[in-house]
């Protein structure tokens, strides 16, 4: 019997940090594919937009008026999912019918006073005061609350409300699904091995290299091993940090450039603003201990083969496993051999 050769054999990758199955299809790739030609997407919006409800000086729906802000900016979100002041008796446990009541608040981050210019457009130095403002409202909210998802939503397709360039942040007193999951799959690697998943894991991107988009001295940046979404990637300080809050100085203006150089990749893969649905996990801010964490970003976009052909995840990946075609392999090489600057600079 021969080997089996990942580039072509169908095969499942496991993924270490949720502990599920991924099913990789490589030679469906060799499919008849009659490639789209699109011409470059550069939207011509406006510096400032009278109309924009998170623009500076500007109305919001709820009458709030925002400052003549510079820079990021937060404001409490005006249609909050989860709010402060819900009493805390617990609500249902019959056998099957379980529930259980919550706390939390919710807000939104502008990254700047630009209406036009999305993450990848705004200089390391704006990026960075992005960095600073997740890290201080991280350490605000984590007094009150044990976990606080800081993300953004990009694009319409990913069902982004808002054309202004923002991020949300929610805070909640409980941890989410997904921050469940990856506690308990660090926690039993740390307990098992005695080291940190995601360290050991960016140091052996580092040294191999295959599946690196970009890197610095103190972050990489891949498509995982175990990547669902075709261009999907995972952000690693290569250094044991619990929380954004942990970052040194020099890691901060690190992670700007990072950020910086990923997302432009991302906008020159198909020369459009690339959607995705991006967020920071770290070390839960409850109680506890949570050692065996290490800080990350994922970034989940849903294009495949063009700025309009998107993956659907639906079928077998709903009723089954996840699928892919396109190796993370391949995919990380068609990442890597972009250029950093992004495709509307260059075309200045
Ligand atoms: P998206 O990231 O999905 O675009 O969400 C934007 C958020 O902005 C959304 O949660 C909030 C919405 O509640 N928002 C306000 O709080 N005030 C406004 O005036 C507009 C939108
Ligand atoms: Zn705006």
């Amino acid at each position: 019997m021969r080997a089996i050769n990942l580039e072509d054999d169908p095969h499942r990758r496991f993924n270490p940090l949720k502990g599920e199955w991924v099913l990789v299809s490589p030679h469906r790739n060799k499919r008849p594919w009659m490639g789209r030609e699109e011409k470059p997407i550069v939207s011509n919006k406006p510096a400032h937009d009278p109309g924009c409800y998170l623009c500076p000086g500007n109305a919001r729906t709820s009458g709030a008026v925002n400052p003549l802000y510079r820079g990021p900016y937060v404001f409490d979100n005006d249609f909050p999912a989860l709010l402060t002041d819900t009493p805390l008796d617990r609500a249902g446990d019959e056998r099957l019918f379980i529930s259980e009541t919550v706390r939390g608040t919710a807000r939104v981050i502008c990254f700047s006073e630009r209406h036009d210019l999305t993450l990848p457009e705004l200089s390391r130095a704006s990026i960075r005061k992005v960095v600073d403002l997740w890290a201080d409202q991280l350490a605000e909210l984590g007094q009150t609350y044990g976990w606080v998802a800081l993300f953004e939503n990009k694009g319409e397709m990913m069902g982004c409300s808002q054309p202004h360039p923002h991020g949300q942040i929610w805070a909640t007193n409980y941890l989410p699904n997904e921050i469940a999951r990856e506690d308990d799959h660090q926690k039993a690697y740390h307990d098992k091995h005695g080291t940190i998943l995601l360290v050991d894991y960016a140091n052996s991107e580092s040294a191999r290299g295959e599946r690196t988009i970009v890197e610095n001295d103190d972050w990489i940046a891949v498509v995982p091993y175990w990547a669902t979404w075709p261009f999907e990637t995972l952000v690693m300080p290569k250094r044991h940090v619990l929380r954004l809050t942990d970052l040194t100085d020099g890691e901060r203006n690190g992670c700007a450039d990072i950020l910086k150089r990923l997302t432009c990749r991302y906008d020159n893969l198909f020369q459009t603003e690339f959607p995705y649905s991006m967020g920071w996990h770290g070390a839960p801010t409850m109680k506890g201990s949570f050692d065996h964490w290490q800080l990350h970003a994922h970034f989940y976009p849903p294009l495949m083969r063009s700025a309009t052909v998107r993956k659907f995840m639906v079928g077998f990946e709903m009723l089954a496993e996840s699928q892919r075609d396109m190796t993370a392999e391949s995919a990380a090489e068609r990442l890597r051999s972009l250029s950093d600057i992004h495709y509307k600079e260059a075309a200045k």
